[in-house]
């Protein structure tokens, strides 16, 4: 052997000792020492994809709208597995329909907008409530207050509703916050009144194949049985609706391997559904029932059968089972406004988060909220006080514990056994060690995702600062991941961990000093039969603040026989609509102020105002503008005068009489309505008309728009 040779093979040597010295520094400093990030959702990389080159059809033939995008979460290691439940479970019947269960709030109509997502999420919500509590919450609001980067009609999913709602921002009430009709611009008033807490959220497996798993269908079957309508994805774009959908049958079945497109809500199954129902037979009988959002006109009355056999339904699902009263905690403490985006880990299925927070008032720490990416997730948590370390959240005293196990992946509130009292300005951590088995990224981290190759930003409204949230591997060396070196794309990242307080307020907040009538300066008079307004300037509590107000009508000072008390939320003014006024008649607001503690003023009343309408033509106008009659919604001409002959009379922009409304007669509660219909009984195309009304004396004229 030359020498030469063997000074090559000492250099192999040499560079073979350093790669494995490298591979060794490398593997400590990744799995002792960073966590690294899962694989972003698939589906969903694909979806901005697609999205970027045009692909991506939001509308089915039949022109109804979709609107589901994946999640950035990746939980398709969840598929197949059926959920544990902590509680005894009964064999399935062979059908089961929440609709005779008194279970489901009326079919919602997303119309024109790319909304399934919200109204999927909050059908669950809604159904999860009753029968005890019937709600209608804010779809427009959900979507208009997500927080995250695309459209309102771009669509979402329900990692991003459950955002919305667990960092109480939503719900809150339809009539608060209405759908927008077409054509209208949506929007959202800020200030509106929180009307639920919702503390958990399960997120269940995605479904497997139910020919070759015929226990495929048993978690979603026990979730809609124990909560209530369970919502789910399917497919139906493309066109392709009107191919796999049996409209005479409402029958639907896919077996394609398209991505999930739409949302809906499961709300029952029959698994004696022939299979003869469906465009093409699928394998065997079966289907679930499930609610859309297409409105009544559509399907069974907005219900529609997805036969089990479906290669789709049941990939993306969530059950909004636990809204709870806004009286059970006072405070949320949260980095997290846009939730789980994704996941970190340290080759292990056990990992450490903390965040460090500073209580802003006198509290009872009562509860901590997180996302788990399995079942049977098992956790210990730890809550520190008056650490003075800002980057070890460890440090201080140790001043509770709680361990357990969480049998459904998603977001979950865990109640302390007994509350941590908390003073303003003082120092806390929530310290948590969770196990997710199965699954090597249990941190849920919440952070501006941004795609560099289709240029779309996701969450770009995350932020986050140091000494805030913390991961380790071991409990004992901790990184603060605010900002990162070793994973570059991100930034501004915090642990997806919430803690909840109760407020030790014992005081009551201030009464409102006065409350006047209207909406400035107080009036003694108004001129309507169905509005009145107050203003009031704001009440204070030093200690837990205000939490809303109350305000009530009645037709003597402090009564509420004309509006029960009603919360408005922190807003200081009150307009309601709707009201069935008597003329000459005095109507006084009175009000109330809550705090943090959930403690009442005393009541304020305002000095009245009295209906006195005008006996003219001068307050008359008509609502919705414009109006879609077809879809049940009449229009309304308003402010008629009392004690008149009045014609009212609809003409098209040609002057051709379209229809006579009232010829003569008085018009006794001031208002007259317009079906949409012409005189032949028909509705009326899309476009703008006239009304005429005439008392006589006067005539008015206005436009109605009519849009379908
Ligand atoms: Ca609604
Ligand atoms: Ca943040
Ligand atoms: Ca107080
Ligand atoms: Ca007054």
């Amino acid at each position: 052997m030359s020498t030469k040779f063997m000074e090559a093979d000492m250099r192999k040597v040499i560079i073979v000792l350093v790669n494995l010295i490298l591979v060794f520094i490398f593997t400590q400093f990744v799995f002792a020492q960073d966590p690294v990030e899962a694989p972003l959702n698939p589906v969903f990389l694909q979806y901005l994809e697609d999205f970027s080159q045009g692909k991506i059809h939001t509308q089915t033939a039949g022109g109804q709208r979709t609107g589901y995008i994946p999640p950035t979460i990746d939980l398709s290691h969840l598929k197949g597995q059926q959920v544990s439940w902590p509680f005894s479970v009964q064999a399935f019947d062979a059908s089961y329909d929440l609709r005779n269960e008194n279970k489901l709030t009326a079919v919602r109509n997303q119309g024109a907008y790319g909304t399934c997502w919200a109204h999927a999420s909050l059908a669950s919500l809604e159904s999860c409530l009753m029968p005890n509590e019937t709600w209608d919450f804010s779809e427009n609001n959900m979507v208009n207050k997500d927080g995250f980067d695309w459209g309102y009609d771009d669509g979402g999913n329900h990692i991003m509703s459950t955002a919305y709602l667990v960092r109480w921002l939503g719900p809150v009430n339809e009539t608060d916050d209405p759908y927008p009709l077409p054509s209208t611009t949506p929007s959202s008033p800020s200030g509106l009144a929180l009307k639920k807490h919702v503390q958990e959220v399960l997120f269940l497996p995605a479904r497997s194949s139910y020919a070759t798993d015929p226990t495929a269908n048993d978690t979603i079957k026990q979730a809609v049985m124990t909560y209530g309508a369970v919502y789910t994805s399917i497919y139906t774009n493309d066109g392709s609706i009107d191919s796999y959908y049996n409209s005479t049958n409402h029958a639907y079945y896919y077996s394609g391997s398209a991505a999930s497109d739409h949302t809906v809500a499961i709300v029952g199954w029959d698994d004696n559904y022939s299979s003869s129902n469906f465009v093409t037979a699928p394998a065997g009988n079966g289907a679930f029932i499930a609610k859309n959002s297409w409105g009544t006109a559509w399907g069974d009355a907005g219900y529609f059968y997805v036969s089990y056999y479906d290669s789709v339904i049941g990939e993306s699902n969530a059950v909004f089972n636990n809204a709870e009263s806004i009286t059970n905690y006072y405070k949320i403490y949260q980095y997290d406004p846009l939730g789980w985006i994704n996941s970190y880990g340290y080759g292990s299925t056990t990992g450490w988060f903390a965040n460090i927070f500073t209580a802003t008032g006198s509290e009872s720490l009562k509860a901590v909220g997180f996302y788990t990416g399995a079942l049977n997730s098992s956790y210990e948590i730890y809550i520190y006080q008056d650490g003075t370390s800002t980057t070890n959240p460890t440090d201080g005293s140790l001043v509770g514990t709680k361990t357990g196990t969480i049998a459904v992946t998603g977001y979950h509130t865990i109640v302390l056994d007994s509350p941590i009292t908390l003073s303003s300005g003082q120092k806390f951590s929530i310290v948590v060690k969770l196990t997710t088995p199965g699954y090597n990224y249990p941190i849920p981290i919440e952070y501006p995702y941004y795609n560099s190759a289709t240029g779309e930003w996701w969450s770009s409204a995350a932020t986050a600062n140091t000494g805030e949230s913390f991961v380790s591997s071991n409990g004992s060396t901790w990184s603060d991941i605010a900002s990162q070196s070793f994973a570059s794309h991100i930034d501004d990242c915090n642990v997806c961990l919430k803690a909840y307080a109760g407020s030790n307020d014992t005081t009551a907040p201030a009464a409102i000093t006065a409350v006047n009538d209207g909406t400035g300066t107080d009036i003694d008079t108004v001129n309507s039969r169905t509005t009145l307004s107050a203003n009031w300037p704001a009440s204070t509590d030093a200690e837990s603040g205000i939490a809303r107000y109350w305000y009530g009508i009645g037709t003597t000072a402090g009564d509420t026989d004309v509006v029960s008390w009603t919360d408005v939320g922190v807003s200081t003014y009150v307009t309601k609509a709707g009201l069935t006024l008597t003329d000459k008649t005095k109507y006084y607001f009175t009000l109330k102020v809550e705090n943090g503690a959930g403690l009442l003023s005393a009541v304020t009343n305002s000095d009245g105002q009295t209906v006195a309408l005008a006996n003219n033509l001068s307050q008359v106008y008509s609502w919705p503008n414009p109006g879609n009659p077809k879809n049940g919604q009449a229009i309304t001409i308003s402010e008629l005068p009392l004690d008149k002959t009045i014609t009212i009379k609809i003409y098209n922009l040609a002057g051709e009489l379209v229809r006579t409304l009232n010829d003569g007669e008085e018009i006794v509660a001031g208002i007259a309505t317009w079906d949409g219909k012409n005189e032949g009984g028909e509705y009326v195309a899309s476009g703008v008309y006239l009304y005429v009304v005439n008392s006589g004396d006067e005539q008015k004229v206005g436009k109605i728009a009519i849009v379908k």
